[in-house]
């Protein structure tokens, strides 16, 4: 049987499914696939469509892996280590997802929920909203999760976002006003 994948009325012609590229850096926008017979471009890689130099790969901005200045800001604003564990508002939103998507149905439902809920209440770049999910898959993969486990997969959080807690006091840069004095507490943000 012929294939017609981009709708133009013709076996297929290489076109394909195309995305929009709103900022021209030649990467599309996943969040927006275009209709048939719409060109775009073929990729959907984009990480912040409307930054010309963000893509992957970029080295005149940001490369799509883990967080951007912006997402780091954002993070550091809205979560802390407390007792060992990530802590804040963005936790606090990632419960609330859980506890509200549990009666979704049946367990793709319940994901799908979540996803949504996640991406929503965690107004961050996929790339770098993705390391709260992988901290989170850790500590909850087999069960509550043991001290170093714990560390472990907050270190892993902190290598994928880029966090810093230079002085300990719990609070990332560049929220903490001051990452050297961990007598300065950082609410002053
Ligand atoms: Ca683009
Ligand atoms: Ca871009
Ligand atoms: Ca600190
Ligand atoms: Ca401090």
């Amino acid at each position: 049987m012929a294939l017609d994948n981009d709708c133009n009325g013709q076996v297929d012609d290489g076109l394909g499914q195309q995305y929009a590229d709103n900022d021209g850096d030649g990467y599309g926008d996943p969040l927006e696939p275009l209709p048939c017979d719409t060109p775009g471009v073929a990729n959907s890689q984009d990480c912040d469509d409307n930054d010309p130099d963000a893509f992957p790969g970029s080295t005149v901005g940001f490369n799509c892996i883990g967080c951007s200045a912006a997402d780091q800001l954002a993070m550091s604003q809205n979560l802390h280590v407390s007792n060992g564990s990530l802590s804040g508002p963005y936790m606090n939103a990632i419960i609330t997802c859980g506890v509200g998507c549990n009666g979704a149905g049946d367990p793709t439902a319940v994901e799908a929920c979540f996803q949504a809920c996640f991406q929503t209440a965690i107004p961050v770049g996929p790339s770098c909203g993705e390391c709260i999910g992988v901290y989170i898959q850790t500590i909850f993969a087999n069960g509550p999760c043991a001290a170093p486990c714990m560390a472990a997969a907050l270190a892993d959080f902190q290598t994928c976002t880029g966090l810093l807690d230079a002085d300990g006091d719990g609070y990332f840069a560049p929220a903490d006003c001051d990452d050297q004095d961990a007598t300065i507490n950082p609410e002053c943000y």
